[in-house]
């Protein structure tokens, strides 16, 4: 490995050139979009929810990261299609008590992240990955990408962001995981 790659992977990490998938539960299939929507929810001043065409029809660009799970591997160089938060943030007015976020998957599947780091410019809503569209597997029709935390920030088959003042535990989070989840720093469970 060169030395610029080496600088590119977290203590412990190993690189992989496939894309491994990872999560509890079962994949959703979907079969009419119509059912679908995205709601904005919480401490906002009015929640929103954007239908699965419209959040389709908002502006795309494409997003270039090193993506980290926790479970050591590593895989660098993915090129994304998504859609930039802060496209999505403007579909609502959030209260300045607004510190934190949930990020809520199908099947009640969720996971925790503070505000600042959801907001971030490298945080996206991922739709085409490496030239592709989003297997079911991945998190067809969108997942959240948030790279500089271990992958299982990402929620796959996102269906909404809530607004907290509070950090409260997500659904890896309740069973050891990390509240933040710091490749860097080897967040990877609670006593890290
Ligand atoms: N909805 C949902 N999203 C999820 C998960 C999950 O169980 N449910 N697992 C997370 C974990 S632990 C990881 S490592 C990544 C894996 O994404 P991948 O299967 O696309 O590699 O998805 C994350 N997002
Ligand atoms: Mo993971």
């Amino acid at each position: 490995m060169s030395k610029d790659t080496i600088d590119r992977v977290p203590p412990g990490q190993t690189l992989t050139e496939g894309f491994p998938v990872l999560h509890y539960g079962s994949v959703p299939y979907y079969n009419d979009m119509s059912k679908w929507d995205f709601k904005l929810f919480g401490l906002v001043e009015e929640e929103a929810t954007i239908s699965h065409k419209d959040f389709m029809a908002l502006p795309r660009q494409e997003f270039n990261n090193d993506i980290h799970c926790v479970t050591t591997w590593s895989k660098l160089d993915n090129v994304w299609e998504g859609i930039a938060v802060s496209e999505v943030m403007k579909r609502i007015k959030l209260k300045p008590e607004a510190k934190y976020v949930m990020l809520h998957a199908e099947h009640g599947w969720s996971t925790n992240l503070p505000l600042e780091d959801f907001l971030r410019e490298t945080s996206f809503f991922g739709i085409r990955h490496n030239g592709q569209l989003l297997t079911p597997e991945h998190g067809y029709p969108v997942r959240m990408v948030v790279p500089h935390l271990y992958f299982w920030k990402s929620a796959k088959w996102i269906r909404g962001v809530e607004f907290m003042e509070k950090d409260k535990p997500g659904f890896w989070e309740r069973n050891g995981y990390h509240m933040y989840g710091d490749p860097w720093l080897s967040q990877r469970y609670d006593f890290d």
